[in-house]
């Protein structure tokens, strides 16, 4: 062993094992007595796979990240009473372990309540059936098993040395979440529900601080937070509690039948900015990656299987990673000289412009978290800030104005400030940054078709139908009880699946005997399929944000016994809301024949009869989806059923060649899950079409967002394509199996790997252009101009005036068949310009990967 080994590994040591003091004042949160910017991202474990975390991590870091948040989700490491499951990517210590590796701090929001659009907000449905439990308030039954969870967590930590106190990178945890945006229908009990959570937290002894977000009135010491599009107009209940925020939406979830919305890398960057303008010191990007809804996880109901969130690194996260010195010469090709490329699967300009904004910020750490602060209001929602240590001044000028750009003098210097954006001075003289000048390129990814040789055209289906005799015919269920059942407390969480099942005789004396019969179901969502006699008579669906429906169709009885079987299927159990964890689900209202003979309508209400019960489908119990399902030697060939219901479907292919992210195209399905290898890659429903009211342009950076500005994919399918983990695949032959719920054709399901399309970027004269097809080779140069080109990217076209030299010809020889290049944006280079003196000359580039 050599001296250097001796020491690196002598520094390890000591640096992986000792304490940091963590604690705060009301400027910012200090470590080891420093004040410190902390950046911060949310990546929620369960929502990757293990093989995906370290480099999630890593790009996070390269990104300009300090922390890594996520919740701790208590549905999935309890799914029954004390029986607990810590594997897989549900491993959260391995997570915190990844994390600390990469040199990163954590923020452990426990919750145990987490929203997070995640089934029944992350608590165990179990938890709902115990005797005498009211959630969220002061109730024994629900405050032990709180405690209990909280402790069997914190005490996992402890048990690894993670808290910051030990020596481990947890800096900070969280109890409860968002209580305050709900906590008025509770009453005075919220109120001592709160003063619990926080006693309970503090006799946990975690040697960090305790934070509450969105709780105006968090006792102390716990630090209330703030969550939300923006938080500059934020302060914390306690002067000696720095400004923190928690959760700054970096984009949106996404519904079944909702529209892909969008936020811009110009204002997200003009949120963050102001909130450190404002004295913010802590921020965390919610999300920083978003991720896959595996399995049954999604919540809401109706959230779609993908979770991407419009986040900086995009829902299949993974890609190959290339990080080399800068060099300074003002050309080169990564294949000749190091550079820096940019790695797959950044959500670009988001990740790139983000990824600057944070080191200016760093760089300006102690006059922000320790400067003197004046602010000082320029008109006409001009404002200044001045954070001044006695060695340095930092300067941030925003432009709240939303329509405006304006030229400001300040300090004797001129700075142009674009409508609705922040310009960070770092010595209050040059402006090392505005949120609303992006100098990353914009990536249009897109999913290419494989490029495996031997994949055959179309895939090879077998196909087994569910078996329903036993429900739809003879009612044959596991339990019966009187009257209509919510489906959490029927089902638990075992299933999406619950068969509601009933004998009713009818004769033809009866007053409701007619020509004109209906069967009537009120339900609750959230999807109904309603059989008589075996036959099937339709099926409803509720949509996200509205939970109950009626269902009537005209039905022949026939008289004597009738045979009427529900099938309700939920997707993902509700997740927000004041008393949220009552709101119950499945066939809950009222179910009802109804006769119409002339005016008159005879109803006969069913609802209180004795109604027998199945949970899940046959196909589930006996594991059809796994290879070595006991049924294996069951499927047919040939005859392929389409669109007929309750259809279960599997085919073996090839993975695709190559790391890229794997998608399955589902286009032709209707609704149902979908398993690889016999690992669940969550729901799918591509029939269900995005509905209208899509942005017509561009979206406008400009004015305050919400998650209805700019919104996209209208007319399309919700999702239509899904990530299949390459840690999902084997090498040579994989399973796909589907249960296609509503009925579909699977005839043109095909994988595809998720890649870099095209580049486009925009740099101005004197600084440099980068483009990077993030891990593949720049194939074409499809545009190029230096001048005023107009247009966006796809659509670029020549300005009013150009350089006399052929852009596309030089880029083109200096990009093609490279992964980056790097050009700087000079008339040398380019030629001299017939632009006049009022154009910012810049040079636009597409090219494609
Ligand atoms: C949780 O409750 C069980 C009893 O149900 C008990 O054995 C266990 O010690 C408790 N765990 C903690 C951390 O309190
Ligand atoms: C924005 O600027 C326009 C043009 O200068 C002005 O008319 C308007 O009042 C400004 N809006 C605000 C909110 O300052
Ligand atoms: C900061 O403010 C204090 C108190 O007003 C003052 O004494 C000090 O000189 C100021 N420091 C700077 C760098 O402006
Ligand atoms: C482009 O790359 C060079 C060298 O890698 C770097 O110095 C420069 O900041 C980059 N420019 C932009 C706009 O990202
Ligand atoms: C897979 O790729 C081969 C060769 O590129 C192509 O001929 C075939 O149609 C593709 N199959 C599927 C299912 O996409
Ligand atoms: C049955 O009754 C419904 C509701 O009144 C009515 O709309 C429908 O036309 C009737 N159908 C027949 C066959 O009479
Ligand atoms: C359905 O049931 C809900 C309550 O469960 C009730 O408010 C609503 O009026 C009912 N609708 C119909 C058409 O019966
Ligand atoms: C929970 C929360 O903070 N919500 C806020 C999110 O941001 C929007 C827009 O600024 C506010 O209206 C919400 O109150």
């Amino acid at each position: 062993m050599d001296l250097l080994f001796l020491s690196i590994l002598f520094f390890l040591l000591v640096s992986s094992s000792s304490a940091a003091v963590v604690s705060y004042d009301g400027r910012a949160i200090t470590i080891d007595g420093e004040h410190r910017i902390l950046l911060s991202g949310s990546i929620h474990y369960p929502r990757s796979t293990v093989e995906m975390w370290p480099d999630l991590i890593k790009k996070s870091k390269e990104g300009g990240l300090d922390v890594i948040d996520t919740y701790v989700f208590w549905n999935i490491h309890e799914p029954r009473r004390r029986q607990y499951d810590f594997t897989g990517n549900n491993d959260l210590i391995r997570f915190l372990k990844t994390i600390q590796d990469q040199g990163l701090y954590v923020v452990l929001r426990i919750g145990p309540y987490v929203c997070a659009e995640w089934n029944y907000g992350g608590f165990p449905v179990w938890l709902h059936n115990l005797p005498g439990i009211e959630f969220r308030t002061v109730n024994d039954v629900f405050m032990d098993e709180m405690k209990n969870f909280t402790t069997l967590i914190v005490d996992m930590v402890k048990q690894e040395n993670l808290f910051a106190s030990q020596g481990g990178p947890v800096i900070i945890a969280q109890i409860e979440n968002e209580y305050g945006n709900v906590m008025s229908p509770y009453g005075d009990a919220g109120k001592a529900y709160i003063e619990w959570c926080a006693n309970m937290a503090v006799s946990q002894n975690i040697g960090v601080p305790w934070i509450m977000c969105q709780q105006s009135d968090a006792p102390q010491p716990m630090i209330n937070t703030c969550n939300g599009w923006y938080c500059d107009q934020f302060t914390p209940n306690n002067p000696n509690s720095p400004k923190m925020w928690t959760e700054n939406w970096t984009g949106w979830f996404k519904s079944w039948g909702g529209k892909d919305p969008l936020r811009t890398a110009e204002d997200l960057a003009y949120a963050v900015a102001r909130f450190f303008q404002n004295g913010g010191t802590f921020q965390n990007y919610y999300m920083y990656h978003g991720g896959t809804n595996f399995r049954r996880t999604a919540g809401g109901p109706y959230i779609t299987t993908s979770y991407d969130y419009d986040a900086p690194i995009d829902e299949f996260g993974m890609g190959i990673t290339i990080v080399f010195a800068l060099v300074p010469t003002y050309l080169f090709r990564c294949d000749i000289q190091s550079a820096v490329c940019l790695i797959g699967n950044l959500k670009q300009p988001k990740w790139g412009h983000l990824k600057e904004l944070h080191a200016v910020l760093h760089s300006i750490e102690k006059p922000l978290t320790e400067g003197n602060i004046t602010n000082i209001d320029l008109g006409n929602s001009l404002a200044a800030t001045i954070f001044a240590t006695p060695e340095v001044s930092s300067c941030f000028l925003a432009n709240n104005n939303k329509s405006s750009d304006a030229t400001v003098t300040f300090q004797g210097n001129t700075f142009k400030v674009p409508a609705w954006s922040v310009s960070i001075l770092p010595d209050c003289k040059t402006e090392a940054y505005n949120t609303a000048k992006v100098n990353t390129q914009t990536s249009v990814m897109v999913n290419k078709p494989n490029q495996s040789e031997d994949q055959p055209a179309s895939l090879n289906w077998k196909w087994r139908p569910e078996k329903i005799d036993d429900t739809v015919h003879h009612g044959k269920g596991q339990m019966s009880a009187r009257g209509l059942l919510d489906q959490k407390a029927a089902a638990s969480d075992e299933s999406d699946y619950l068969w509601y099942m009933l004998r009713v005789n009818l004769k033809k004396k009866d007053p409701i005997w007619c020509e004109n019969m209906t069967i009537r179901v009120n339900g609750s969502g959230h999807i109904l399929h309603t059989f008589v006699n075996g036959e099937h008579v339709g099926s409803q669906w509720a949509k996200y944000g509205v939970f109950n429906f009626v269902f009537e169709k005209n039905t022949k009885f026939k008289p004597g016994k009738n045979q009427i079987a529900l099938l309700s299927a939920t997707v993902g159990y509700q997740n927000y809301g004041p008393m949220f964890d009552t709101i119950q689900s499945g066939v809950v209202g009222s179910v009802e024949i109804i006769g119409r003979i002339g005016d008159e309508t005879i109803t006969k209400d069913l609802s209180g009869h004795k109604w027998s019960y199945k949970v899940g489908l046959h196909g589930y119990d006996h594991k059809l989806f796994e290879p070595n399902s006991a049924l294996a030697s069951k499927w047919k060939s040939g005859d392929l059923p389409t669109n007929k219901m309750v259809t279960w479907y599997k085919t073996t292919f090839k993975a695709p060649l190559g790391s890229d992210p794997v998608v399955v195209d589902l286009l032709g399905l209707g609704k149902g899950e979908a398993w690889v290898n016999g690992r669940s890659i969550g729901r799918y429903w591509p029939s269900y079409i995005a509905e209208d009211g899509c942005s017509t342009d561009a979206c406008d950076y400009r004015g305050p967002y919400d998650n209805n500005k700019c919104v996209f994919n209208c007319g399309n399918p919700t999702q239509r394509w899904y990530h299949v983990p390459r840690s999902f695949l084997e090498d040579d032959e994989n399973t796909l199996v589907l249960f296609e719920e509503f009925g579909g054709n699977p005839f043109l399901v095909n994988f595809r790997t998720t890649v870099v399309g095209t580049v486009c970027a925009n740099a101005y004269e004197k600084s440099t252009l980068n483009i990077s097809c993030q891990g593949r080779p720049i194939s074409a140069i499809k545009f190029a101009s230096f001048g005023a080109a107009e247009g966006t990217c796809g659509s670029f076209e020549k300005g009013v005036c150009e350089g006399s030299k052929d852009a596309v010809s030089i880029l083109e020889k200096f990009c093609v068949g490279t992964e980056c290049c790097s050009i700087e944006v000079t008339e040398d280079i380019f030629g001299k310009t017939n632009c006049d003196s009022s154009v910012t000359k810049r040079l636009a580039v597409e090219a494609v990967c």
